[in-house]
């Protein structure tokens, strides 16, 4: 029986047409999308590699580290201890940017606690990053044609690599990223600042050379992932605690305090991951983004073009809108806590 289902397997395989997609909105084998995590874990940066990690859609080069949430020397450690704690241990792990391009970094422990993963307590990790992230990154973008970088902390590393080798601009996937405050939605304002996103806000000209680089990102900003229908409540935490899988146990972990305290937790980056798994969860807008690199409240904030009058070419894909119901059941059902 098996044998015969490997058979079907292998001939839809060597179908002509790789874009005929039988499964309704499921990824055929070869749809499987390669990716490059770029991160500052990060409690939801966490989530974010266990769900990209059990998403068959993906297949993960490389995770590559950056200041942000805490310092890179820890957001290093804790892509590591994240992936030893759920069987992703051989996926290679590049250290990056240690700062920000001009400004000075600003951290957020008080969100993200000391370790910067929820002060869960989470073992040592056993090995080592590597160095070179940016050269890791433009490696493997020069040399694979139509690799996705999700993005999730601020955009040093991205901006970096895209400064050093522009013609990959043409050549990247796409790059999705967790980011910004559009006002597009109710939930469309700031969070480090009235008006400013965390990641654009710690890195705003790193943000500004990608928004302006042509690459037309995708992003997932604070418009849906603040929406409270997409938000984790106290009882998910049990929830996720009593699954039998390691995920949902790590996970439950790492979010303890946060929730203990807040009451909730968005998922911002994983739902990043959920927009390069299956963008059909998502509603999207073209639009022209500004990003604001000055003022201690205005920056980081990225303002989209409203004046009929003025000829701006759209240069940002923004998420609007992400049905709730079917990302939280995604996320639930892959870190196995149904
Ligand atoms: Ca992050």
């Amino acid at each position: 029986m098996e044998a015969g289902v490997d058979k079907l397997f292998e001939s839809l395989r060597s179908w002509e047409h790789p874009a005929m997609n039988l499964f309704s909105g499921e990824a055929l084998l070869e749809d499987v999308v390669k990716v490059i995590l770029d991160m500052d874990p990060g409690i939801d940066d966490a989530l974010a590699i266990i769900l990209a990690l059990n998403s068959p859609e993906l297949e993960i080069l490389g995770i590559t580290t950056v200041s942000g949430n805490v310092h890179v020397e820890k957001t290093s450690a804790n892509t590591l201890r994240v992936l030893e704690a759920v069987g992703g241990g051989d996926i290679p792990v590049y250290r990056g940017a240690e700062r920000p391009l001009v400004k000075d970094l600003v951290t957020a422990e008080w969100v993200h606690g000391e370790d910067g993963l929820g002060d869960a307590g989470l073992p040592k990790p056993s090995r080592q990053t590597r160095d070179g992230a940016v050269k890791f990154l433009t490696e493997t973008l020069m040399s694979e044609k139509d690799v996705t970088v999700v993005a999730t902390g601020p955009l040093t590393n991205i901006a970096l690599t895209l400064a050093l080798e522009p013609e990959i601009r043409s050549r990247l996937g796409r790059l999705v990223l967790m980011g910004g405050a559009f006002g597009l939605t109710p939930y469309g304002h700031g969070n480090a600042t009235p008006v400013s996103e965390f990641n654009i806000h710690v890195d705003p000209e790193a943000a500004k050379i990608v928004f302006e680089s042509g690459v037309n990102p995708l992003c997932v900003g604070l418009d849906i992932t603040t929406d409270p229908a997409t938000t984790l409540k106290r009882e998910d935490v049990e929830r996720l605690a009593s699954a039998g899988t390691a995920e949902a146990r790590t996970a439950a972990r790492i979010i303890r305090k946060f929730v203990e305290r807040f009451g909730f937790m968005q998922l911002h980056d994983p739902m990043a991951v959920a927009a390069a798994v299956k963008p059909s969860l998502f509603k999207t807008s073209m639009q022209h983004v500004y990003v604001v690199c000055e003022g201690d409240l205005t920056r980081g904030q990225t303002i989209i073009e409203r004046r009929f009058w003025v000829q701006s070419q759209p240069n940002t894909e923004i998420c609007t809108k992400v049905q709730p119901q079917d990302f939280l059941k995604m996320f639930f059902e892959r870190l196995g806590a149904e």
